[in-house]
């Protein structure tokens, strides 16, 4: 994605969060906590996180222990949620396993 992203209306956050299991939406930003259940399987998806950050410059805040890796999604540059949090939100489901 190369334009630059717009802040996407709650309704439109909503609508593309019930394709997606588990995410929060406080009005600025998406979060999921997973739970991998060891350490290895958090860090390997962690790794396959960086690379897809990589591939859509765009950068997930994340936090965890042992096991389970808290993400909050939001595009800094704009202040709230775009298509790349969106984005991001569907690597992160398939990095997972769970779609
Ligand atoms: N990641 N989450 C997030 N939000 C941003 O606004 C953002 C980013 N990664 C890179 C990035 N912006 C840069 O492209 C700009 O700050 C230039």
């Amino acid at each position: 994605m190369s334009e630059r992203p717009t802040r996407l209306e709650p309704d439109a956050v909503h609508r593309a969060l019930a394709t997606l299991d588990g995410w929060t939406f406080d009005g600025n930003r998406l979060s999921k906590s997973f739970d991998f259940g060891d350490f290895a399987r958090a860090t390997g998806f962690l790794a396959g996180l960086a690379v897809a950050a990589a591939e859509l410059d765009h950068h997930p805040n994340w936090s965890g222990v042992y096991g389970r890796v808290d993400l909050e999604l939001s595009t800094h540059d704009v202040g709230g949620v775009t298509e790349l949090d969106l984005e991001l939100a569907r690597r992160a489901e398939h990095l997972a396993g769970s779609d």
